[in-house]
């Protein structure tokens, strides 16, 4: 590849659209290009190829063959009139798509349309501590609390809002238009600031005054859906709830916690997580708001790779790390052979690496390394190992890499009969989403989880800052059937 040049990540995607586009004519420019590494030629390239032809790659499935072809042959250039193209049934018309083809791109767009406008809660997480570091030393700044979608742990994040409790303004804003990854200042005023990133992720920051700190965060915090009821409860009791405080009248009755915010209203003190206005209300009502997992509870990690297939630590490694965190036991489940890329293993393979895995559990009296195999779900239907293979294993989930198009009825069969198989324990990554770029697959969960209650199997949720699947929602499906969640990194070893 172009791995010589100095490219940024959309520079690279042009020069890779235009290279697939007119491959033959370029590939002596290309050749020069490569050798030279001068750019005015990819910047003629470029100018060929609108900006807004690029957002079409965020599409999944939608590489940069296809993309110059809607452009070429139907002059889509934006996501919206892909999108207008689908429902046309334009583009199914055109050579190497098809209904099917089509009606996944239009699934796709709105991920695409995602993509370009939130970040990972990961990513905003980054943010919010390399903010916090930068920030925390202002003399008079005394407290800073990120509030919105971030706070409340949304799998993905639009912008960031954060509160900053001060006096004086100023040397917060001051310090906050020279973080380091500033690209602008959108707006500055008395207590409110808004910045955007490099990255084009945006940051709302607003000074508040203590006696409405607590208030402020409550009503940033949101969701929207959850202030709404609660503002409703706030009128049906002759009170007012706003951003300022809790007011009877003219009277601030609360604002400097969230705790007397809620308190006001009877109500108890919410984990951010749960304020989704979905049932956190009837919860509170019935005294029964639930205890959130904290990472203090996991006590080990029941999907991980190693070096014997994708992986990039050893199992030694993984054993010390799960350690170091306290954790008494982790699974190995290396991936099965058909994810070739992945260098999936065979049965004579897996059966070795379980020898392998039954000596070094020996150098550990406290610790438990299960003999695990993430078995995939085969397109067909089955499982990519025998069961005389699969009883040998402590620990098995199976998923669904392949065929992820399929219809909703057959991955459904799929996955049932994979839960009917005696020897898988779970399913992972259930819906296959990978957040910002690829969409669920089509999957009757319902069904799914039913055959996990009848045959006693648990589901996953699979805590990969790109996946997190099972969602909340989902999980909360799955814990009305009574199906036990089993959090998994599905780590490699980064590091
Ligand atoms: P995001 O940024 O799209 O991931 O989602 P949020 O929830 O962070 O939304 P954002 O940044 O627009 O606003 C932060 C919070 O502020 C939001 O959760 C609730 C509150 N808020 C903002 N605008 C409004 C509004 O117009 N009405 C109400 N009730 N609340 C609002
Ligand atoms: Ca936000
Ligand atoms: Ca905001
Ligand atoms: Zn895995």
């Amino acid at each position: 590849g172009a791995s010589g040049l100095k490219l940024n990540p959309k520079e690279r995607l042009v020069f890779q659209e235009v290279l697939c586009w007119v491959m033959e004519d370029l590939a002596e420019k290309i050749v020069t290009l490569l050798k030279t590494g001068s750019l005015p030629l990819l910047e003629e390239l470029k100018s060929q190829v609108p900006d807004s032809v690029l957002t079409l790659l965020r599409v999944p499935g939608l590489g940069p063959k296809r993309a110059a072809a809607l452009y070429k042959k139907l002059q889509i250039a934006t996501l919206e009139d892909l999108r207008q193209a689908c429902l046309d049934h334009r583009v199914r018309e055109l050579d190497g798509f098809g209904a099917r083809t089509e009606e996944n791109i239009l699934k796709g767009i709105e991920a695409a349309i995602q993509a370009g406008q939130r970040i990972l809660w990961y990513e905003a997480d980054q943010i919010v501590q390399s903010l916090r570091e930068h920030l925390g030393t202002i003399p008079g700044l005394r407290r800073l609390e990120p509030a919105g979608s971030y706070r409340r742990g949304k799998d993905t994040v639009g912008d960031l809002d954060f509160l900053a409790l001060a006096d004086d303004p100023g040397p917060i804003m001051d310090r906050l238009a020279a973080f380091r990854g500033v690209k602008d200042v959108l707006a500055r005023g008395d207590t409110k600031m808004s910045i955007v990133l490099q990255s084009g992720v945006q940051v709302d920051l607003r000074v508040v005054p203590s006696e409405s700190f607590g208030a402020a965060l409550q009503y940033f915090t949101g969701s929207k859906e959850h202030n709404v009821i609660l503002r409703g409860m706030a009128k049906d009791r002759g009170l007012k709830i706003n951003e300022y405080g809790v007011f009877r009248g003219e009277e601030r009755i609360a604002g400097a916690e969230e705790e007397e915010v809620y308190a006001t209203l009877d109500l108890p003190w919410f984990p951010p997580e749960l304020r989704e206005g979905r049932k956190e209300f009837e919860w509170a009502a019935a005294g029964k708001l639930p205890d959130l997992v904290t990472l203090d509870d996991i006590r080990g990690d029941l999907h991980m790779h190693s070096t014997w297939s994708d992986g990039i630590a050893t199992i030694e490694d993984m054993v010390e790390a799960a350690r170091a965190r306290g954790y008494k036991y982790i699974a190995i489940t290396d991936h099965s052979q058909r994810v070739t890329v992945a260098n999936g293993l065979n049965a004579e393979r897996v059966l070795s690496q379980w020898q392998a895995i039954d000596r070094l559990a020996k150098k550990w009296r406290d610790f438990h390394i299960l003999k695990g195999i993430e078995v995939d779900i085969l397109e067909g239907g089955g499982l990519d190992l025998p069961d005389d293979v699969l009883k040998e294993a402590d620990w098995v989930v199976a998923s669904v890499h392949f065929g992820q198009n399929q219809p909703r009825d057959q991955i459904t069969r799929r996955m049932i009969d994979a839960l009917k198989n005696p020897y898988v324990c779970a399913i992972a990554h259930p819906s296959g989403r990978l957040l910002l770029e690829r969409p669920p697959y089509e999957v009757d969960l319902d069904a799914v989880l039913r055959a996990a209650r009848d045959y006693g199997k648990m589901m996953e949720l699979n805590a990969h800052p790109r996946r997190l699947d099972l969602d909340d929602v989902a999980c909360a499906a799955a814990k009305a059937y009574g199906v036990p969640i089993v959090i998994s990194t599905d780590e490699i070893g980064r590091g």
